[in-house]
């Protein structure tokens, strides 16, 4: 028998998701009392999923496929054109292999070294007079650690300009007027910068050690076994660069969890890397970041007694699961010690995606994020000492990504 789908009905929602952001899916599932409904967004009907149930049918490659999903503002500024996003099938697995290849451990201590060395440095030459945004800082960092970790060349007087640039490319996805154009132009001029050197690299005009992702990616070959067109290639290193600047968004994430959890924030001096852990896999899960992820159905199918039309956009929630009665004991109190013992699935945990990293979508970078924010919690916590003055630690959950208010400002800051 096929039921009726639960429905958001009325007029195309694009300016609800809008007004209402990271809180758009779970104020309708609430309000409707299930786990899938639809509606209208950008002109057309889609179908909203939250939960882990819910993300378990999502990440099914049989039902879901990526092609033509991302809304084209999306691929303009955050995703580019011709990535791994939006492939599916045996090209999405060839892609994926190659960013995969990267993520060893030993890349993983190179990154976590990496993170250590440049935020002392950062401190070092911020004279200590200055208030220093966490926020903006970390974009700075951490675009330092992707060009040394990924062979891309950044001369330090270039740094803050690309930081800036590479920035507008995550604010911009959800922004309106000059903020979501700024990112179009930000795209443009960032996909121009790296194809230049994968130029050069295949040219053999530019020494880059051969383990690196930019001579990895510029000499790797397609399931054709064709290089990659120069464009796809600037894309890839991008989703390299572009995320791990942005783990920026969860710096200042991890600065508003220790002023609002200052009693969490004083278990974790001297504690070991467990603890850590606990603390940013918290901070990934309570404060709000990657909104949804986007597939369209690939066939018409029955789910739970609805009917699925094939071609359907559908969105799933990532911070409604995260937060999902059915998974999670309290899910408003910020807990760390939860992770403790706890019992992680493919789909019940999901602020970078679900289900598999080599044949799914997920996050190629989940462990990068949690290796970069953990290295800087330590130094944060063990490395500096600092003052958190009077400011706005608020944000508005229609901010995609959110930040707080004044980005973090510390000041007085001095090394133990
Ligand atoms: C995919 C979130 C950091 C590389 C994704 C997806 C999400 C996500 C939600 C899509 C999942 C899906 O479509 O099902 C985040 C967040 C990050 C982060 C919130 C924190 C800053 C990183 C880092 C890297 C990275 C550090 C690289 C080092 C990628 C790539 C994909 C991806 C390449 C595409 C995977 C695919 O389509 O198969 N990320 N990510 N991400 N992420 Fe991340
Ligand atoms: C990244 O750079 O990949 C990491 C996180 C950036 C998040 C920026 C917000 C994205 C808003 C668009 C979501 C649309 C769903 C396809």
């Amino acid at each position: 028998m096929v039921n009726e789908m639960p429905e958001d009905a009325g007029f195309d929602r694009t300016l609800s998701v809008l007004k209402e952001g990271y809180e758009f899916i779970m104020n309708r599932s609430e309000s409707l009392n299930s786990d899938v409904f639809e509606t209208r967004i950008m002109g057309e009907r889609a179908i909203c999923l939250t939960g882990s149930e819910a993300a378990e049918l999502f990440y099914d490659d049989t039902r879901f496929r990526r092609r033509d999903a991302a809304p084209s503002r999306v691929e303009k500024t955050l995703f580019g054109e011709g990535g791994v996003q939006g492939l599916d099938g045996e090209r999405h697995v060839n892609r994926k292999a190659m960013l995969m290849a990267l993520m060893d451990n030993e890349a993983m201590d190179e990154i976590e070294m990496l993170v250590l060395h440049y935020w002392q440095q950062y401190f070092e030459e911020a004279g200590s007079l200055e208030t220093v945004e966490l926020y903006e800082a970390a974009k700075v960092v951490f675009l330092q650690v992707a060009a040394k970790w990924t062979g891309v060349p950044l001369e330090e007087s270039e740094t803050e300009e690309r930081a800036g640039q590479v920035s507008d490319l995550f604010e911009s996805p959800a922004a309106l007027g000059l903020q979501h154009w700024k990112g179009r132009r930000a795209r443009s001029e960032a996909n121009d910068w790296i194809e230049g050197f994968v130029e050069e690299v295949r040219a053999g005009t530019l020494d880059v050690d051969n383990g690196k992702a930019l001579y990895t990616f510029s000499w790797h070959r397609d399931v054709k076994g064709e290089l990659l067109d120069k464009k796809v290639v600037a894309v890839e290193i991008l989703n390299l660069l572009r995320p791990m600047t942005a783990v920026s968004v969860w710096v200042a994430m991890i600065g508003l969890a220790m002023h609002e959890f200052p009693e969490e924030r004083d278990k974790l001096e001297g504690a070991g890397e467990e603890r850590l852990e606990w603390f940013i896999q918290e901070v990934r899960r309570y404060y709000p970041f990657f909104p949804f992820a986007a597939a369209r159905t690939d066939v018409d199918f029955e789910w739970r007694g609805y009917h699925f039309e094939e071609g359907t956009l559908t969105l799933l929630d990532l911070y409604g699961t995260n937060r999902h009665k059915k998974n999670w004991v309290h899910p408003e109190t910020f807990m760390p010690e939860r992770f403790e013992g706890w019992q992680q699935t493919p789909f019940n945990f999901i602020p970078q995606g679900g289900g598999d990293y080599d044949f799914g979508h997920r996050c190629a970078g989940e462990f990068v994020t949690i290796v970069m924010m953990r290295a800087t919690l330590d130094f944060l916590v063990n490395s500096l000492e600092y003052d958190v003055p009077e400011q706005d630690f608020s944000f508005e959950f229609n901010d995609i990504p959110a930040v707080p208010n004044d980005k973090v400002k510390i000041n007085n800051y001095r090394f133990k």
